[in-house]
């Protein structure tokens, strides 16, 4: 597999769609080089929720964040490119606005820990069953973007 077809998922979370965030943050990887091969809206649902958060199951904050995750729709998207989990996450920057640092999604739109504006897949194994989660087959798309010869050098993709 080529190395700049690394997938990773994110979720605008409702607060991001509640303050009309969503195109400054696509459009931040965008400019960064990710290819968007999947991006769609969608309400999601406790089932779904709880099976996406599973890990937090006996956290305290549990029932909160699956009140917060539903409370509107989500904008998920699919992005593509060499080390994108990686690269999303720091573009995320850690999990509380306060702490993020500015720059990062979180570092200069949030100022909470819950309400901290998106989510990325944090490994190889998470992305891969996240994006199946989230996204059928024919939802994904593989296609050229005509900057990628400058946006890589040759030996990176
Ligand atoms: P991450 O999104 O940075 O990977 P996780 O620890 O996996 O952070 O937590 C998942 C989500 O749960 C966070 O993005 C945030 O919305 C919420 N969350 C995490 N820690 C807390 C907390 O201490 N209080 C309230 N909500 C939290
Ligand atoms: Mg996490």
């Amino acid at each position: 597999m080529s190395k700049a077809k690394e997938k990773t998922l994110i979720i605008l979370k409702p607060d991001a769609v509640q303050r009309g965030l969503l195109g400054d943050i696509i459009s931040r990887f965008e400019k960064k080089g990710l290819k968007i091969v999947g991006l769609k809206m969608a309400h999601l649902d406790d089932v779904i929720l709880t099976e996406h958060y599973i890990h937090h199951k006996d956290k305290p904050f549990f029932d909160d964040l699956k009140k917060f995750m539903s409370q509107s729709p989500v904008v998920l998207a699919c992005l593509e490119g060499v080390e994108a989990i990686k690269v999303v996450r720091a573009m995320c920057g850690p999990t509380s606005g306060r702490e993020a640092p500015a720059g990062t999604i979180r570092g200069d739109f949030s100022i909470s820990v819950s309400s901290n504006i998106i989510h990325s897949s944090d490994s190889e194994e998470t992305a891969e069953k996240e994006i199946k989660r989230f996204f059928k087959e024919e939802e994904l798309f593989s296609y050229d973007r005509c900057d990628f010869s400058v946006i890589y050098s040759k030996d990176e993709l």
